[in-house]
């Protein structure tokens, strides 16, 4: 069965659906975005995905054409039109058509593409066994420059990092900051455990604040856990008990191995165990119906 795309505002052929080479997101990354999931029928969080990308369009001034609940409306369609229960649900909005220069007065309107399409899941092992990674040299971006916090379509210092993940034969690499603190994944926020409390670098050191980490940190201190948010190093990654990281894509995913040293036992560890199924058990059960 073809998938359909929406594009401003019609369902287009997966085939025939392309947004033209002179819009801003194409030529200058000049755009904002969301990646959220369907399980089962039901949107997870799709408040809270829609809520950021007008906060990311909020920052770079883009002006969206409708409103947030309009936007969810239009997310829940394209999942329903394509008859996916489970999805991985792209929301796209560049700054639209314009000119060569790049004054973002030139583009008139928005373009807003939704792509749903089935999900790719990780192999099982990699939850079982744990995740090694590495500490790459390519820095996050400086809230002061680009923050992360904006979810935009410019995505290189991620990709750099993904590519020096690659180089290196590892699935995930972990950015520092320019002061050397531990911020996230290319894709994922991380966490660490120690004396038993959840540690989470906050958002102001350089991190997009992932709608699965704020999940999990709720999760957490309703399991009763304490929960900081305070910066930490590579040394206190390398001694964590416990490491995990947080992704829509990846839900919860152990970390064993940073930097050629082993976390805690080696093993993903109890903590981290426990929340990955009050999250599986979380994901499955709430969220918007689609049908
Ligand atoms: N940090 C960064 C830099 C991200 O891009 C997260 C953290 C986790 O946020 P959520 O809200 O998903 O818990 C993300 C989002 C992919 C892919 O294909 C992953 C993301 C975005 C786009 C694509 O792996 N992760």
């Amino acid at each position: 069965m073809s998938r359909l795309v929406f594009i401003n505002g019609k369902m287009v052929p997966r085939q025939e659906a392309g947004v033209s080479v002179f819009d801003h997101g194409f030529l200058y990354g000049d755009g904002v975005f969301e990646g959220i999931r369907a399980y089962n029928g039901r949107i997870f969080r799709l408040k809270e995905h829609i809520r950021r990308l007008y906060q990311s369009a909020h920052h770079i001034m883009l002006e969206m054409p409708y409103d947030e609940e309009t936007m969810a409306r239009n997310v829940v369609e394209t999942v329903r039109a394509n008859h996916l229960k489970d999805a991985y649900i792209r929301v796209v909005v560049s700054r639209g058509v314009g000119d060569l220069g790049l004054d973002p007065r030139k583009c008139k309107e928005c373009s807003v593409v939704i792509i749903a399409d089935s999900i790719v899941l990780y192999p099982d092992e990699l939850y079982e066994q744990g995740l090694k990674v590495i500490s790459v040299p390519t820095r996050r971006n400086a809230v002061d420059a680009l923050d992360p916090q904006i979810k935009s379509l410019n995505y290189l210092n991620n990709i750099l990092v993904k590519i020096e993940a690659n180089q290196a034969g590892v699935m995930e690499a972990i950015m520092l900051n320019r002061d050397g603190y531990v911020t996230e994944g290319s894709g994922d926020n991380l966490f660490i455990v120690r004396r038993g409390n959840l540690i989470t670098p906050p958002s102001y050191l350089g991190i997009l604040e992932g709608i699965t980490r704020n999940a999990v940190i709720e999760l957490a201190r309703k399991e009763g856990l304490t929960v900081l948010e305070a910066p930490f190093t590579r040394h206190d990654l390398y001694i964590a008990e416990e490491c995990f990281l947080t992704g829509t894509a990846a839900e919860i995913i152990p970390v064993i191995e940073v930097d050629m040293r082993r976390i805690g036992t080696g093993r993903p560890g109890p903590i981290t165990r426990r929340l990955m199924e009050s999250f599986r058990e979380l994901a499955r059960s709430e969220g918007t119906p689609v049908y």
